[in-house]
C-alpha cells in the first residue's frame, strides 16, 4: 500500500505586492518558508507502510522552472502510483488542494483521495470536491492508519468513525465514537523530518545560511482574536506539551534554527521557565524564533532574558494596532501601550523584532498618515503590516461576512483585500505597500 502525502503550493495573488514601489517590494512578504509538519506527522503514524511526502511550496523554492501544478501532479502520480494520495489545506490554499487531488484521480480513479488540515477542520462544507473521497477534521494521526489498513483490506471506510466521507453531493459523517485526540500529548507523534530531506536547502529564511524548522510546545491559544482562527481550529482550547517531549524532539533535530509553531509560546510563564531550564542544563545550543505578546514580554522581562539567554534570537509580535479602540474589536486583550515597552525589553536583549499590524480596510488617508507615523516612532527590524481578512471560520467573517466583495479563497492570505475599500483600491495597496518601508535599519530576515 503507497501513501503520497502532497503539500499544497502558495497562492500567488499578493495585492500590496502588485501595487509596491521597486523599493517597496524587497521588504514585502512574499513567502513563509517552513515545512509541512501536519504532513510530517501524518507519515510519521504511517511509518509501518510506504509513505512518501512531497512538498510543492518547497519544489517550486528550489526548482521555480518546475511544471505548473497540474502537470506537476500528473507527472508525480505516474511516477509514484500510490494508492492512497492526501493532501492539506489552508484557506488559500484549498484552490490547490483540490486540484492535486482532482489530478490524482484523473490520472487513476481507484487511488483514494483525502483532505484534510486547518480549513477543512474550521469548514468542512467549502472543501467539498466529488474528486476527494474522504475529508478529515482535526488531528488525524489514528484516522490516517485507520484508512489505509481498510483501503488495504477492502473493508468499507464508512466504518471507521469520525471522518467524512463523499456521497456524490456532499461529505457524510461516520457513525460510531470518534475518541477525543490529545496530538500534544498522549497522541503526540513526531513529525519525521527525514521525509522532506531532500528540499532542505529550500527551507532557508533569506539572509539565513541554515535551514529553519517548525516544531510545537502547544495547539491552541487561550486568547480569542476575533481575526484570528487558531482558537477556533482548537476548540478554543489550549494544550501543552510535557516538557521533555520537547526536550527530545529538540535533541533530535539536525537543524539549528527552531521557529516554534505556537499561535504564542509564552502563555503559562513557569512552564516555559521551567523549559529553558532544561534547554539550558541540557547544553542545547539553537538559535530560536517565536512568537511572543507585547503584554507578555513587558510582564516578564526577566524570563525575556532567560530566554535570550538561551537561544531566543527573533520574535514575532502581533501589535496589531496603535488604536486602544481597534484592539478592543479585535478582543487582543491588550494594550498598544505595551508597545513601546515591549521593543525596549527585547532589543536590550539582543532580539530581533519582528512587529506585525493588522490594516483594516476602510483606513482613510489620514489613518494611513497617522499609522505611519507611530510606526515610524517605534521602529522595528521588519514591520509586518497586513490587510484585516474575514478568515471564514473566525468571529470576524461572521461579523462582516455580508460585506465581502471577493470570494476567491486564494485571496486571503492577510495580503489582499475582500472588503470594500474607503480609499480607491489602487491607492490602498500603494498605501499599505509604502507602510513596508518603515522599519529599522536594513537587515531583513
Ligand atoms: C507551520 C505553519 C506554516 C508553514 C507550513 C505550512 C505548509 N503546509 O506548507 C509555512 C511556514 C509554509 C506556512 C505558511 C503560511 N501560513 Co501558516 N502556519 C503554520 C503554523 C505556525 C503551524 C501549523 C502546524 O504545523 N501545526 C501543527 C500540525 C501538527 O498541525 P496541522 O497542520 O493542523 O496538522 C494536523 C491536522 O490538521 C491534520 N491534517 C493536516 N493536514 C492533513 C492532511 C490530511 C490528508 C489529513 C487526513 C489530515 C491532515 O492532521 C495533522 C496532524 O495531526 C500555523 C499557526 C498555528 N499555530 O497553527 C500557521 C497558519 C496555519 N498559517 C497561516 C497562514 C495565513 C499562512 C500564510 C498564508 C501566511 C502568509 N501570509 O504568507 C503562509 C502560506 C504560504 C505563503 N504565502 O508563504 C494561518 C492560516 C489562517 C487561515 N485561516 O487560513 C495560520 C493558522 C496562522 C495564523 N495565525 O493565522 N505556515
Amino acid at each position: 500500500m503507497k501513501i503520497l502525502l502532497i503539500n499544497t503550493p502558495r497562492s500567488p495573488y499578493n495585492g500590496i505586492l502588485e501595487y509596491a514601489s521597486e523599493e517597496a517590494k524587497n521588504f514585502i512578504h512574499k513567502k513563509l518558508i517552513g515545512p509541512p509538519l501536519g504532513l510530517l506527522t501524518l507519515a510519521s503514524a504511517l511509518k509501518d507502510y510506504d509513505v512518501e511526502v512531497f512538498d510543492t511550496k518547497a519544489e517550486y523554492d528550489i526548482n521555480p522552472d518546475a511544471p505548473e501544478l497540474e502537470e506537476l501532479i500528473k507527472n508525480l502520480i505516474t511516477d509514484k502510483n500510490p494508492d492512497i494520495v492526501g493532501t492539506t489545506v489552508i484557506t488559500s490554499e484549498l484552490y490547490y488542494g483540490k486540484q492535486i487531488l482532482r489530478t490524482a484521480k484523473k490520472v487513476n480513479p481507484d487511488i483514494t483521495t483525502i483532505i484534510g488540515g486547518q480549513y477543512v477542520t474550521l469548514r468542512l462544507d467549502d472543501c467539498y470536491d466529488k474528486h476527494i473521497d474522504i475529508a478529515i477534521q482535526g488531528h488525524a494521526g489514528q484516522k490516517i492508519i485507520d484508512i489505509v489498513n481498510a483501503k488495504e483490506k477492502k473493508q468499507n471506510f464508512a466504518d471507521i468513525p469520525g471522518i467524512n466521507i463523499n456521497n456524490g453531493t456532499h461529505y457524510i459523517k461516520t457513525k460510531g465514537v470518534d475518541k477525543p485526540i490529545d496530538a500534544a500529548n498522549n497522541n503526540f507523534i513526531m513529525p519525521d523530518r527525514m521525509l522532506i530531506e531532500r528540499w532542505r536547502e529550500a527551507y532557508k529564511v533569506k539572509n539565513a545560511n541554515k535551514p529553519v524548522t517548525y516544531m510545537f510546545t502547544s495547539l491552541g491559544c487561550p486568547y480569542k482574536c476575533t481575526f484570528c482562527s487558531i482558537w477556533k481550529e482548537n476548540n478554543e482550547s489550549y494544550y501543552k506539551r510535557n516538557i521533555e517531549s520537547i526536550i527530545s524532539e529538540l535533541k533530535s533535530l539536525d537543524y539549528d534554527i527552531v521557529r516554534f509553531a505556537d499561535a504564542n509560546t509564552i502563555v503559562d510563564i513557569e512552564y516555559i521557565d521551567a523549559l529553558f531550564t532544561r534547554i539550558e542544563e541540557e547544553k542545547i545550543k539553537k538559535d530560536f524564533i517565536m512568537d511572543i505578546r507585547a503584554d507578555i514580554a513587558v510582564n516578564n522581562p526577566g524570563l525575556i532574558e532567560k530566554l535570550a539567554k538561551n537561544g531566543l534570537k527573533v520574535v514575532i509580535c502581533g501589535f496589531e494596532s496603535y488604536k486602544e479602540n481597534e484592539l478592543k474589536s479585535y478582543n487582543k486583550n491588550s494594550s498598544s501601550t505595551y508597545i513601546q515597552k515591549a521593543i525596549e525589553i527585547f532589543h536590550n536583549n539582543g532580539i530581533m523584532l519582528r512587529g506585525n499590524y493588522v490594516i483594516p480596510t476602510n483606513y482613510t488617508s489620514d489613518d494611513f498618515k497617522a499609522m505611519a507615523d507611530y510606526a515610524a516612532s517605534h521602529k522595528v527590524a521588519y514591520a509586518g503590516y497586513t490587510i484585516l481578512t474575514p478568515m471564514p471560520g473566525t468571529e470576524y467573517y461572521d461579523e462582516v461576512k455580508s460585506n465581502i466583495i471577493d470570494h476567491d479563497l486564494r485571496k486571503y492570505n492577510f495580503f489582499n483585500a475582500v472588503l470594500p475599500t474607503h480609499l480607491p483600491i489602487e491607492e490602498f495597496y500603494k498605501k499599505m505597500s509604502d507602510l513596508w518601508l518603515i522599519r529599522k535599519g536594513k537587515e531583513v530576515i
